[in-house]
């Protein structure tokens, strides 16, 4: 069966410093209620690209702990400072994470051949395996079918995360990678991506939406397209209602609602305002009661 891995949030307290006890709320939600196969952890719905190091590290610490084996867990490590990412990978295999996954390198315009030693350095004293996280619409980095092939050929890098609506190289990456793991990013095309025969998706809307996201990949894997199509339609009409009402932010005051403190996000993300509240009740209230 394909998997579901929900993207974790991070809850913040006002102040911008990390709410552990709110981390693992989401943490024993996602298990307890969502029944979710696993947890990709420091992503982009983690804020990561905004947290120090040792926030960085007691997250994964604190995740580790409290999903205490239930689940998969994956952690994302990469970012632009490549010791840091190293120090992590390392730190996070002594906590006994078995997956990695860094992001492409953003924001220098990077050539291949140092994307390239980015990733062969961040395996390079670990024996976790390593996800590539490819998300070019928020990177700017988009890697080709020969690119990937080129990452591979180190046997610790066993797959992507693919974030990116590009359905024709997802197509030729899984004709030409079919031992690799391919897990979809973006929610609202997992019907797409499935058909397209990835092994799962990874996405933050599953954090709330996890039952009717597995009811679809069971609907598609009985071969009842009619149905896994109906379930995608809904689920779009419930990530098109929190994108406009500023997603991260939505998604944490519905698990409020739902008796869930997922906290607050961190600046320069939005505080909710009076609006975004009534928003995110309208939400939770349509969807989830
Ligand atoms: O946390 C992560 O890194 C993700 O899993 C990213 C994931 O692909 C999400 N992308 C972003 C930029 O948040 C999606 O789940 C996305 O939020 C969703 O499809 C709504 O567009």
């Amino acid at each position: 069966m394909k998997k579901l891995y929900s993207a974790l949030m991070t809850a913040f307290n006002e102040d911008g410093t990390v709410n552990e006890k709110g981390v693992r709320a989401m943490v024993r939600y996602n298990i307890d209620v969502n029944h979710i196969d696993g947890l990709y952890v420091g992503g982009s719905t983690g804020e990561a690209f905004m947290l120090n190091q040792d926030e960085k590290k007691a997250i994964f610490k604190a995740v580790i702990d409290e999903a205490d084996g239930a689940i998969d867990l994956i952690a994302q490590v990469g970012g632009l400072n490549l010791i840091e990412s190293k120090e992590l990978a390392k730190y996070v295999t002594d906590l006994g994470y078995k997956t990695i996954s860094a992001v492409t390198p953003f924001y220098y315009n990077f050539s291949f051949e140092q994307i390239k030693h980015y990733y062969n350095e961040i395996v390079k004293d670990v024996d976790t395996q390593l996800i590539i996280y490819s998300i070019p619409a928020l990177t700017g980095v988009s890697l080709s079918i020969d690119q990937f092939a080129e990452l591979f050929e180190n046997p610790k890098v066993i797959g992507i995360k693919y974030t990116n609506a590009d359905f024709y190289l997802l197509e030729r990456c899984r004709q030409a990678f079919p031992d690799k793991l391919i897990l979809s990013g973006f929610d609202e095309m997992m019907l797409p991506a499935l058909a397209l025969n990835v092994d799962g998706a990874i996405g933050s809307t599953f954090n709330l939406n996890a039952k009717k996201a597995k009811e679809e990949i069971a609907a598609f894997e009985a071969g009842d397209l009619t149905k896994a199509l109906q379930l995608q339609k809904e689920s779009n009409d419930y990530i098109t209602d929190l994108l406009q009402n500023d997603l991260y932010p939505t998604i944490k005051l519905i698990f409020k609602e739902l008796g869930v403190d997922a906290g607050y996000c961190k600046a320069p993300m939005s505080k909710p305002n009076p609006e975004m509240i009534a928003g995110a009740k309208a939400i939770c209230e349509k969807y989830f009661k």
